[in-house]
Formats: C-alpha cells, sequence, structure tokens
C-alpha cells in the first residue's frame, strides 16, 4: 500500500473575539427585552418567561471562555442576535473561501509546496454557505491549484473523514497531493438566542496538505499509520436548514433551522460509542493507548475530552497529552481536532504516535493514527 503523510498544517484565526461575559451580557439584555414584551402573557401563564445565562455555567459546563467571529456587529446587539453579514456579489470572493485560502496556504509553506503542486482540494466543514458551485473548486481557482476539488460535509467530523479519502485518492492514483480545508462559519449557524447553546461555536479555518511520502519533505510530516470512521443516525444533534425550507414560507425561519442539540444525551450516547469506536481501531492494529504521546481531541467539551483521554490513559495523565484548545477558540465544528494537531505538534520526532480523532454529529467518529515521519 503506498504510504501518505500529513506534510503541512495551517490556521486561519478571524479577527474579532467574543467572551463569554460579553456573549452572557448580551443575551441577558435579550431575556430582559423578551421578558418585557411578554410580561403579561408570562403574568397570565401564557408564555414561559426566560432565565439568564452565566459565564460560570459556559465555563464550568464546556470549558469555554472566548471565541472568534468573522463578522461581529449584530451578534451582541439583543434586538438582532446573529451575525450581519452582507449578501455578496457573485462576483467577489465568498467568506468561506477567503477563510480557507488563509489556512491553506500556511499548509503550503509548512509543507514546502506551491499551489500548481496539488491536483485535489476538498472544502470539508458542517456547512458550506452554497451548493454550487463548490467551494472547493472556487479556492482552486482562487489559489491556482490543478486538478479538481469538491466540497462534503460531515458535522464535525469532516476533517478526518476528508484526510482519509484524500488518503484513499492518493492511494487510489487520482491524486498524488491533497489540501483538506475546513473553512467553519458556524456564527451564522449559531442560534444566539438559545441559552442552551449560544455560547458553543466559534468561526476558524484549518487546512492539512496529504501527500505521497515520497515525494514529501520528512521535516513536517506524518506517516498516516490507519484510519477509521463511523456514522449512525441521531437527530440529538440538528439543524434542519436546507434548500426545502423555502418551500414552507410560515417555517422557513424557525428555530429548527439553526444549530439545536439535546447535550446531554449526546454526551451520554456518543461517549461509549467513542471508547467502542477506538477500541476496535488499536486491536486491529496491535496498538496501546499509552504509545501515543498525544491525543489531538475533538473540541466541543472539556468535560468530554476528560472521560476519553481517562479512559484510554486513566487518571494521572498531563494537561499537555491531550491539549484543549476549545477554552479560547470555543466549538469550531471539523476544525477542532485540526487546531490541536497545529498547534501541538512541533515536538514530535521520528517515531512518535499521535490520534486524530473527532466526534459529532450524525452520530459520526473519525480516527487517524499518525507516526512522525
Ligand atoms: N447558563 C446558565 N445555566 C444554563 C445554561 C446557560 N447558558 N444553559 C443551560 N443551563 C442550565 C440548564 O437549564 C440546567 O438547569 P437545571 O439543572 O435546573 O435543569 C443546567 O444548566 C444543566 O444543563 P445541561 O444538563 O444542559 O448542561 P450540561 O452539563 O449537559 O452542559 C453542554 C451542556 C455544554 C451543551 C453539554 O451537554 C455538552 O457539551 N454536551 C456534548 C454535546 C456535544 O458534544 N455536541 C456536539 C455538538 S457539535 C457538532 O456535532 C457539530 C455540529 C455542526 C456544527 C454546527 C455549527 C453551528
Amino acid at each position: 500500500m503506498k504510504k501518505v503523510v500529513i506534510s503541512g498544517s495551517g490556521l486561519f484565526v478571524p479577527p474579532h473575539a467574543i467572551s463569554n461575559d460579553e456573549l452572557v451580557d448580551s443575551y441577558n439584555a435579550y431575556v430582559d427585552l423578551f421578558n418585557q414584551q411578554h410580561e403579561s402573557d408570562i403574568g397570565e401563564g401564557k408564555v414561559t418567561a426566560l432565565p439568564y445565562s452565566s459565564s460560570e455555567f459556559i465555563n464550568k459546563a464546556s470549558g469555554i471562555n472566548s471565541r472568534y467571529v468573522m463578522v461581529k456587529e449584530g451578534i451582541l446587539d439583543p434586538n438582532i442576535m446573529m451575525p450581519l453579514i452582507a449578501d455578496q456579489d457573485s462576483s467577489e470572493l465568498s467568506m468561506q473561501a477567503s477563510m480557507g485560502i488563509e489556512a491553506a496556504k500556511q499548509a503550503l509553506e509548512q509543507a514546502k509546496l506551491q499551489a500548481e503542486d496539488i491536483d485535489l482540494v476538498i472544502v470539508a466543514c458542517a456547512y458550506t454557505q452554497r451548493a454550487y458551485p463548490a467551494i472547493a473548486i472556487e479556492i482552486q481557482q482562487a489559489l491556482g491549484t490543478k486538478g479538481f476539488a469538491y466540497d462534503m460535509l460531515v458535522a464535525c467530523s469532516s476533517a478526518t473523514f476528508a484526510i482519509a479519502n484524500a488518503v484513499n485518492s492518493i492511494r487510489g492514483g487520482m491524486a498524488n497531493r491533497v489540501l483538506v480545508i475546513n473553512p467553519e462559519l458556524t456564527s451564522p449557524q449559531s442560534n444566539f438566542k438559545d441559552r442552551d447553546s449560544h455560547f458553543i461555536f466559534g468561526d476558524v479555518a484549518t487546512a492539512v496538505v496529504v501527500e505521497k511520502q515520497e515525494l514529501a519533505h520528512a521535516e513536517n510530516a506524518f506517516n498516516v499509520l490507519s484510519m477509521n470512521c463511523m456514522t449512525e443516525f441521531s437527530s440529538n444533534i440538528r439543524s434542519n436548514f436546507g434548500f426545502v425550507n423555502r418551500c414552507d414560507p410560515d417555517k422557513a425561519d424557525t428555530p429548527d433551522k439553526l444549530f439545536h442539540q439535546q447535550g446531554r444525551k449526546v454526551f451520554k450516547e456518543l461517549l461509549p460509542r467513542i471508547y467502542q469506536h477506538l477500541d476496535k481501531q488499536f486491536e486491529a492494529e496491535q496498538i496501546k493507548p499509552e504509545e501515543f504521546k498525544r491525543l489531538w481531541l475533538h473540541q466541543a467539551n472539556i468535560n468530554m475530552n476528560m472521560f476519553v483521554v481517562k479512559k484510554l490513559l486513566g487518571d494521572n495523565v498531563e494537561a499537555t497529552t491531550a491539549p484543549i484548545v476549545l477554552d479560547k477558540f470555543a466549538n469550531t465544528a471539523s476544525a477542532g481536532s485540526i487546531i490541536a494537531f497545529h498547534e501541538n505538534k512541533a515536538d514530535f520526532v521520528t517515531g512518535d504516535l499521535g490520534l486524530l480523532c473527532s466526534f459529532g454529529a450524525g452520530y459520526s467518529i473519525g480516527s487517524i493514527v499518525l507516526e512522525k515521519c
């Protein structure tokens, strides 16, 4: 089997940060406004008064302290509660393409490659801002990559599933060098009026270069030793946004068209599936969890990550073994584990093992064992 490596990674950080306190202040101002507007219905028991959000809860329940967004205007206004992003002319570079290009340029530089060395671009994320033409093809043209390009969506597992596609495209002879790009523009999909989820997401873009080992510069390269993907249908994390929405105008804008979830159920149902998934992969590959120098895990919830780490490695694990980036970036859907990888791989020496693992909506789980070349 052809050896394939990840030879570069990149991270684009959006221009605006929002702290928990800022977000909670705006949410609570929205609550005051809502409760005032519905005062008599609340008094008569026809409408339930909204309770406040709190920074203490957010930090304790999720580990998130802050998040980045592409456009801050509107999000913190209690009368708006969404980013105000102007509609773009078709001749302009889309927001997701511009985010992805910045991450891709860094990944190319790390891999010591030019755009024209790439013969496949895969854009993989929770949502693309339009269905067609693909954001990946827009990036192909803007960067000047060769070959072909396509978009794919697997929510939080988009990056690991796309890396698996990239590896298989190289092994199957369809490509030599692939850019996998994750432009996660989550803020327009987030419901900032929903106390349960208003704090969860942040915008970011990541990218990796995947290429044939024989073509790669060994300096930054990680050999892909094993890959495993699984899915199982669940509506516990869901968005009903789609192209059919406009055909029922009365319901086209209801909250189910944004991200919503049963967070507790997800926690309880997904964790055992993650353990089973990884156990199976490690058994098949004859790898013991303690052989990993680092776990680059999906970044949805700090408590969930700690459960995974403890189950794999026991109670006494150094914080550096499974780095947390969600305190600063929040949940960035598929980009989370790639940020952790990008920021925490420089100390790897030849033979060191690491695990890239994502989990989330679908349900979906993707895991990739990497070995430093
Ligand atoms: N402030 C204060 N109190 C709150 C708040 C708040 N903001 N929200 C809830 N509470 C209260 C509740 O009302 C509840 O009160 P009570 O006990 O009186 O009923 C109490 O706090 C506890 O609530 P929960 O049980 O809901 O709290 P949890 O401890 O479960 O924490 C979490 C909630 C953080 C959501 C947690 O359940 C979680 O993270 N679960 C894992 C979910 C997960 O991993 N989901 C993956 C989603 S990401 C994904 O798959 C990608 C989707 C595609 C991306 C889309 C981009 C937008």
